[in-house]
């Protein structure tokens, strides 16, 4: 069985963070572990507020799974600090990670930011050039590129900013789009220079709480099992569509998605 580590929020009410990255490494048959970077307080509605590890309780988390177990995939979620994220391309260089996938965690579907200007930078410098791919929507492409996205040209631009800045692959998320493309769920997949788009149906649904955090789960499950980065992202996006459409509607606010 493969072992698919992830590092990232715990979000209690299990929309998102590891219990999310957990499920969806079981829905792929694959061994989940996961090591918390902090512990959030929210529910379907808002965070009120997040108390962050440390660089000492995550390597405490993590170094021990490394030792014991042939980890074949990695995804990283909400780093807040740049003590966390120092000490994760720390681990990860030791444990010489591969398939690792880094979802640049901005901010939360309803709106409270997850990371610090400090950290954003770090994220940028440290971890996108040990990855293999990174998984930002648009506000998060918009921010770490500091383009405005609006168009299909823009997309590649800020692909090509992020490659700039040393991520391998780039995969843009367009259920945030604005102008032409608005209405559709088009996602970018830069793997070098090479674009592949995938068009999907676009569901009406406030129920999207965790997509993110699914998605680059399902991708780093299949990067495990062994599959190619276009196959890997073409599954996981089959597995987030099907979990939108079949969502519990739980709570008062974005309902989680239905991850099985
Ligand atoms: O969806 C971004 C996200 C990631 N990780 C954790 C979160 C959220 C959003 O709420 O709570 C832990």
């Amino acid at each position: 069985m493969k072992v698919c580590l992830t590092i990232a929020g715990l979000d209690p009410s299990g929309g998102a963070g590891i219990i999310a990255d957990i499920k969806t490494f079981g829905a792929f048959g694959c061994f989940a572990t996961a090591a918390v970077s902090s512990l959030t307080f929210q529910n379907t509605v808002a965070v009120s507020g997040a108390e962050h590890q440390s660089a000492a309780t995550l390597r405490g988390q993590v170094a021990p799974i490394l030792e014991d177990y042939e980890v074949s995939a990695v995804k990283t979620g909400m780093l807040p600090t740049r003590e966390i994220i120092d000490e994760t391309a720390r681990l990860i260089g030791e444990g010489n990670l591969r398939n690792y996938v880094v979802d640049p965690v901005v901010r939360s579907t309803s709106g409270f930011d997850l990371i610090d200007h400090v950290a954003l930078r770090a994220l940028i410098e440290k971890l996108f050039p040990l990855s293999d791919l990174i998984t930002p929507n648009i506000p998060e492409a918009e921010r770490i590129s500091g383009l405005r996205i609006d168009t299909r040209e823009s997309v590649k631009e800020a692909a090509r900013r992020m490659h700039a800045m040393g991520a391998k692959n780039v995969l843009i998320k367009g259920g945030h789009m604005v102008g032409d493309d608005a209405g559709k769920a088009i996602d970018f997949l830069f793997v070098g220079e090479r674009l592949t788009m995938f068009e999907a149906e676009r569901l009406e649904t406030t129920a999207t709480h965790g997509t993110g955090c699914t998605l680059s789960a399902a991708i780093t499950a299949n990067l495990a099992l062994g599959k190619s980065l276009v196959d890997a992202v073409e599954a996981a996006k089959m597995f987030v569509l099907e979990a939108i459409r079949t969502a519990p509607k739980l709570g008062h606010g974005h309902s989680p998605i239905n991850i099985r």
